[in-house]
Order: structure tokens, then sequence, then C-alpha cells
């Protein structure tokens, strides 16, 4: 598909320089570049300013509840392993309401792509504390200041079993790209941590503190050292946000390691409905 084939009729609606405009950019780049399509893509969304992407995007997608997108997006794979399959994620939605897919998705290594609109607050709600909101940081929900640690998205990912782990600043568009590419190409469960300045909420991290604090992991850095990158992972601070690709396992997927689905996709195949009649007999 072409960049206009992918247009819908709708215009985006969010805020003038929010990050997801360069998401929905990056995405649709990537799509271009690696010919995803109606007959071999699908996305899935939660629900938030992020899930909006749905609708600007002329691909087939499914908007989950809050929350329930991995789930979604799991059950898609299992079903027509062919499909690419995208799930856009708000830091609301995937580390908390979600919290508990994200992690044995991870665990079981689906062969999804995890996009995480994170701008560390709920936005589509106005500003509220997520899971990803610094401690002490002021919102609509904690002005005295969040009394909660954090979670460090990438630090879960990893310890739950994600084996494609990366983040990027939804600002630069070209590597937000090739990474997009990358982690779908990748054979497993692949989470990219976008940082995404929500500018009417987020007022700390704003796309100036990410472009003054943000450093690009070295031809030095092992991707492939699990420990090492759960350290990285934890690294969030002034100059100290490292953006790149922190981890990568080359290992069979979920979808690689049922033989039934191996050859032939889910939706392709004839249900067997004589071992289904005598299965419903034993209950009747
Ligand atoms: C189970 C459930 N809880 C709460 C809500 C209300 N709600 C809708 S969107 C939203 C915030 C979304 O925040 P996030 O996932 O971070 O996405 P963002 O809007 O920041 O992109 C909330 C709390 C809901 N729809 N369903
Ligand atoms: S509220 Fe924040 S995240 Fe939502 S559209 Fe506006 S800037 Fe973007």
């Amino acid at each position: 598909m072409t960049l206009e084939e992918l247009q819908t009729p709708c215009t985006p609606n969010w805020c003038p320089g929010c990050g997801n405009f360069n998401i929905w950019a990056a995405f649709k780049n990537a799509a271009v570049k690696e010919g995803w399509d109606n007959t071999n893509t699908a996305l899935v969304a939660g629900i938030g300013c992020h899930g909006h992407i749905l609708n600007f995007v002329k691909l087939t997608s499914f908007e989950g509840l809050h929350g329930r997108a991995i789930p979604v997006a799991s059950g898609l794979k299992l079903a027509n392993n062919r499909l690419n399959v995208f799930a856009h994620v708000g830091d609301g939605d995937c580390l908390g309401e979600g919290g508990n897919h994200f992690i044995h998705a991870a665990r079981r290594n689906h062969n999804i792509t995890v996009l995480l609109h994170d701008n560390a607050l709920y936005a589509l709600t106005a500003g509220q504390t997520s899971p990803a909101t610094g401690k002490g940081v002021k919102t609509k929900s904690t002005p005295a200041g969040n009394p909660d640690e954090p979670i460090y998205p990438l630090a879960l990912a990893i310890a739950s079993g994600a084996t494609f782990v990366a983040r990027v600043y939804s600002g630069d568009m070209p590597k937000l790209t090739e990474l997009i590419i990358e982690a779908n190409k990748h054979k497993g469960f692949a989470v990219i941590d976008i940082l995404q300045p929500c500018v009417t909420f987020n007022k700390i991290c704003t796309h100036a503190m990410f472009l003054q604090n943000m450093y690009y992991l070295g031809k030095d850095y092992d991707p492939k050292n699990k420990i090492k990158a759960l350290e990285k992972a934890y690294e969030f601070g002034e100059k100290r946000i490292p953006v790149g690709i922190f981890y990568k396992e080359e290992k069979p997927s979920l979808e690689d390691g049922y033989s039934q689905i191996s050859a032939i996709p889910l939706v392709d195949q004839e249900p067997k409905l004589d071992s289904l009649t005598d299965l419903f007999k034993k209950y009747t």
C-alpha cells in the first residue's frame, strides 16, 4: 500500500505536538517499506489517546478493552500465524490494567510486536498517574506528588521473558521506523518502549527533556547479555536515558512450538467435525 492508500477519512485529533503523530507517521512508513496490507497485517490497540491510531491507518484493526490489547493480539496470532500482528498500547493500558497480560504474553514469547506509547501518564482521561509516572511527580490524581515507585517497562519485559526489547524517542522517526520493522521481523515477543511526549498533561517528559537526556546504546553494547540489559533497563535520569536495542534473544516463539499450525494456519484448516462430535457425545 502507498501512504495515500493507508490514509483513512479521519483527521487525527491528537493535540498539536503530541508524540503520537510521529508514531503514526513512522508506522505508516514502515508499512509502506515492508508491504504490510490487509492480507498480511492486523493491528490491535487498547483504550487511550494511543488507541486512536487505529482510526488513522487503513489496516484491519480491533480496539480491545482498556488493557486487553495484548490478549487479543496473541489470539489473532494463534488463529492466523501468517499475520504481522501489532499491539499499540498505552503505559496505563499495558502496565496497569493490562499488566498481567503483558507479563504472561512475554513469558510465552508470543510472536507479536508491542508498541508501547509511553507518555508516563493516563492521557485520555486527562493526566492521572500511571504505573510509568515517576515517584514524586505531581499529576491530576496525585497533586501532592506520586507516592509510588514507577514500573520500569523494559526491565519488566526482560524479566518476564520478552526476546526483543528496545526503546526509542518518538521524534526520532528514522530510528522508530527501523525498529518497528526489526521488531516485526523478530520471531518472538517484541516490545518497543516509545518515549511519547504528552504535550498537554506531562510537563516533565517533554520533547526537550528527551532530546537533552537520551543517548544511543553504542556498538560496544551487547544486547545478548540479559543481566547487563536489565541493568540498562533501570537507567533513567539526567543525561541517562538510553535508547536502542536493550535485549535480543533468538529462541522459538510460542507459535513455533505448535506443530498443528506449522504448515497451515488455524484459520485455513477444516474443523474436524467428527472428533468434535465424539467429544460432545462424552458430555451429553
Ligand atoms: C477497565 C477500564 N478502566 C479505566 C478506563 C478509563 N480509561 C479510559 S482511557 C484511560 C487512560 C488511558 O491511559 P493510557 O493507557 O496510558 O493511554 P494514553 O491515553 O495515555 O494514550 C482510562 C483510565 C476504562 N476505559 N476501562
Ligand atoms: S492528551 Fe496528550 S497523549 Fe493525548 S492527544 Fe493530547 S498530547 Fe497526545
